[in-house]
């Protein structure tokens, strides 16, 4: 199986061309081929499809063999692969994805890809969309969540998949390694939830680290990086345009009045190789 290793700021993704072969083993098998000592090494792995409503569909499968519905630094490097390969023989695309159509941009500059501007789509607060406890009509917005004996307000917002914020003075004195996997199964989130915790450094930036859904730490992840501009937009911290600082780099948030959220961020290819099917 020929595959393709791209990142996004650090969080990494096995690339399969679902046209040309067989994934019907990926999802059993993607614990394994995430894995950093016995597999290829990735967060994630991106099967890319045909789709009847859109250039492309892009699924998922997170590094437990779990399929998400969206990945924000997914579908930049999806958008790269598509338009370097000329699969997709436009900068603007449409792709298919559990969360609907996502809209990627391709910037160049000087027959370079520079960065992903995407259209994100709308994203919501409310409790029904995220899925999320509680009366299904209610924003999810400072709620009190309770994880080892510690109180947090929380607050939930959905791009596409579940993410809890969790503003906090200082992000790296966080346990994130004991408290995101409770989080994340916390009975409040019957589909679990990507956990971000996020500090306020001006009304343009915020710092944030990432507990995802599925695959644990990572260095970066786009959709949480939008819920978290939104969440702190919602409570008045920041204005509409945001850099939000992730271990792996920053990515640029712009969110409309509308509820649309854009997100910019760089998308890298790393190197192409030839998986041995006898191995797994
Ligand atoms: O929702 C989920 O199960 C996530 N683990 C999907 C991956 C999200 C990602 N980090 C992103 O950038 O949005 C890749």
């Amino acid at each position: 199986m020929k595959f393709t290793k791209m990142h996004g700021l650090g969080n990494d993704f096995i690339v399969i061309d679902g046209f040309k072969e067989d994934i019907s083993i990926i999802e059993e098998k993607a614990k394994i081929l995430c894995d950093r000592h016995f597999g290829i090494g990735a967060d994630g792995i991106l099967i890319l499809l045909p789709s009847d409503i859109a250039d492309l569909k892009m699924r998922i499968i997170n590094s437990d063999g779990s399929e998400a519905t969206m990945c924000g630094n997914g579908i930049r490097c999806f958008a790269v692969y598509a338009y370097t390969r000329k699969i997709v023989n436009k900068k603007k695309m449409e792709i298919e994805t559990l969360a609907g159509i996502i809209k990627p941009e391709i910037i160049v500059n000087k027959d370079i890809v520079e960065a992903v501007k995407v259209d994100m789509g709308y994203y919501s607060l409310l409790r029904e969309d995220i899925p999320m406890l509680g009366n299904t009509k209610e924003e999810a917005v400072d709620f009190d969540l309770i994880v080892d004996n510690s109180s947090f307000k929380a607050t939930a917002v959905s791009m596409g998949n579940p993410h809890c914020v969790i503003f906090t003075e200082d992000v790296e004195s966080i346990q994130l390694e004991s408290l995101g996997p409770k989080i994340e199964n916390h009975p409040y989130f019957p589909k679990r939830t990507n956990v971000e915790f996020v500090e306020v450094i001006s009304d343009s930036q915020l710092k944030m680290k990432v507990w995802e859904r599925g695959a644990g730490i990572t260095l970066a992840c786009g959709t949480g990086a939008c819920a978290s501009a939104v969440a702190a937009h919602k409570k008045g911290f920041v204005k509409d345009k945001v850099t939000v600082k992730l271990p792996g780099g920053d990515l640029f948030i712009e969110i409309m009045e509308d509820k649309k959220v854009f997100m910019t961020g760089p998308a890298k290819e790393v190197f192409s190789g030839e998986l041995e099917l006898s191995y797994l």
